[in-house]
């Protein structure tokens, strides 16, 4: 019995490897989060920027309540059973007028994360549509071989290295995945997807929040966390992050420091240049 996904949509999430747009957050709540994210900007003097970027839920309250929110677990548990991790939250700000782009990839190429399927969701906090560069997606490569990508580091790639599948990638294929604030979209780890820039007046804002079955384990870190958000967690091959008990939590705020740090050595494994991004 499913909570929150129709059994087609399901479908769809399995046989093509993404599923969009889902109505999760109404908007009014979803522009107070962004309010909160650039009230932050303001009083730190620039973007949401570095290790700031990952693991972004044990820096904010409200985050961390989404991750652990009926709202988006209940799709979660249709996808992957009862017992679930969430490894990460990146946002991802893409500003107007920049050509910042993310290049096609595949994430499972470079998270480190095996034994379990993940799922992102991506949770837009302003307009994603296609004028702001929202994501595309390649049907179906979730089920194909993994495609070979090469590091190229260009600036405007918001991607740490700027990996980038360089054979293979029929654009005609590509489906793109607008999104209204408060909307999400799902996709598997191993879909190939990227974004093109924005070309909107507004800056274009989303947070993606990577969800796994307890049984899913980290191949490349000696050391990893996460969030157990449902069910139990009978593998403990994830320290557990802390909740967030305030705003401002500095116990969770030093806990990040040490987290981001090791999705940072993940993202970067077997890199020329560890310093590109992050
Ligand atoms: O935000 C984007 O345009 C790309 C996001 C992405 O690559 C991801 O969430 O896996």
């Amino acid at each position: 019995m499913l909570k929150a996904l129709r059994t087609e949509a399901l479908r769809q999430f399995q046989e093509e490897g993404y599923y969009s747009p889902v109505d999760v957050i109404p908007a009014e709540e979803v522009r107070e989060y962004r309010a909160r994210v650039e009230e932050f900007e303001a009083a730190q003097g620039g973007p949401l920027g570095g290790l700031q970027r990952n693991k972004t839920h044990l820096l904010f309250k409200w985050l961390d309540d989404l991750v652990h929110d009926d709202r988006i677990v209940d799709i979660m548990e249709d996808i992957l059973g009862p017992d679930i991790l969430c490894w990460n939250t990146l946002v991802w700000t893409k500003e107007p007028g920049t050509g910042q782009y993310v290049s096609w990839h595949q994430d499972s190429n470079y998270w480190g994360l095996a034994g379990g399927e993940v799922v992102t969701a991506w949770l837009a906090l302003s307009e994603a549509s296609e004028e702001a560069g929202c994501m595309r997606v390649l049907p179906g490569t979730h089920l194909g071989p993994p495609l070979k990508h090469e590091d190229l580091y260009q600036d405007n790639n918001m991607l740490t290295r700027g990996q980038e599948i360089t054979q293979g990638i029929d654009e005609s294929h590509a489906v793109a995945m607008p999104l209204k604030p408060g909307q999400m979209s799902l996709h598997n780890i191993r879909l190939a997807h990227a974004s093109g820039p924005n070309l909107s007046d507004d800056r274009r804002m989303g947070i993606s929040f990577h969800y796994m079955p307890a049984k899913a384990m980290q191949s490349v870190g000696q050391w990893d966390s996460a969030a157990l958000v449902r069910g139990e967690d009978r593998f403990n091959h994830f320290e557990h992050t802390p909740r967030v008990a305030a705003e401002g939590d500095a116990d969770a705020a030093a806990y990040h420091a040490k987290a981001a740090e090791a999705v940072r050595q993940v993202l970067y494994h077997g890199a020329e240049n560890m310093t590109a991004k992050l």
